[in-house]
């Protein structure tokens, strides 16, 4: 009925703070999960079983799993996941001549791998992702059949993002941010084959499937990137590439 002073709110408010800390308190201890109140009990109990390997759940038991649709994202301040790649691929970000917009790429831009290979797609700098120009993802389809609408987040500077191509055939794929500016690039893994292989705006797909778009699309158009090409460099480098295939044709900075 009575207003309280407004001390006495603030010391209400205080309890409230404390209880609800207590609370995320418990809640994080039980996150730790059952393997980590094993270990405490053991400690307080002074139980002598604690070499129960099944009571350890410090990482060692959490084999990093390469999802076929989400990859694996390994992030820069993470030192104690290691995953073997057979192939590295760096998202770069370089100087373009005659022009403030700077050059987007993938280095190499083509590369062969054998299947079930891994490649580890490296931030060289921030703010790129790996995007599969696949139907689900409202592309012309350049993978191969039944290849999931594979994409990695889009992530930071020193970040790494792990795929393994288990199916033969041509893999294109762009970086969703930087796809009119030409950050596009191709894997063929074991043969130049499948729809991958066709020419850019023939591949498979519905009438509204979009091909590869601005400069994306003169990239994966230039002959150093033809499937039969990369086989025979296993990695063809972004210098390879014609300067024309390069222009901007959006974004800004394309002179006629
Ligand atoms: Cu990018």
């Amino acid at each position: 009925m009575t207003s309280k002073p407004s001390t006495s709110l603030d010391t209400d408010h205080a309890a409230t703070s404390t209880v609800t800390t207590e609370r995320n308190r418990r809640r994080f201890l039980a996150a730790l999960g059952a393997g980590s109140a094993v270990a405490i009990a053991g400690c307080l109990g002074g139980d002598e079983t604690t070499s129960d390997p099944d009571a350890d759940t410090n990482g060692t038991a959490d084999e990093p799993v390469i999802d076929s649709r989400f990859g694996y994202t390994l992030l820069a301040d993470d030192e104690e996941t290691t995953i073997d790649a057979d192939h590295t691929v760096q998202l770069v970000i370089g100087p373009r001549d005659g022009s403030p917009v700077p050059e987007f790429y993938f280095e190499p831009t083509g590369l062969f791998v054998n299947p079930g290979d891994t490649v580890e797609f490296v931030m060289a700098t921030p703010h790129h992702n790996v995007n599969a120009y696949h139907p689900a993802f409202g592309y012309e389809q350049r993978v191969p059949d039944d290849v999931p609408a594979f994409s990695s987040p889009i992530l930071a500077e020193g970040d790494s993002w792990f795929y393994t191509f288990e199916a033969e055939g041509g893999y294109d794929f762009t970086c969703a941010p930087h796809e009119t500016y030409g950050m596009a690039g191709r894997i063929v893994v074991g043969s130049a084959t499948g729809p991958g292989a066709t020419p850019i705006g023939e591949a498979p797909g519905d009438e509204e499937a979009r091909s590869p778009d601005g400069t994306a699309g003169t990239v994966l158009a230039d002959p150093a990137l033809e499937g039969e090409a990369i086989v025979e460099a296993e990695a063809v480098v972004w210098a390879d590439l014609a300067v024309e295939s390069k222009q901007l044709l959006q974004g800004g900075g394309h002179e006629a």
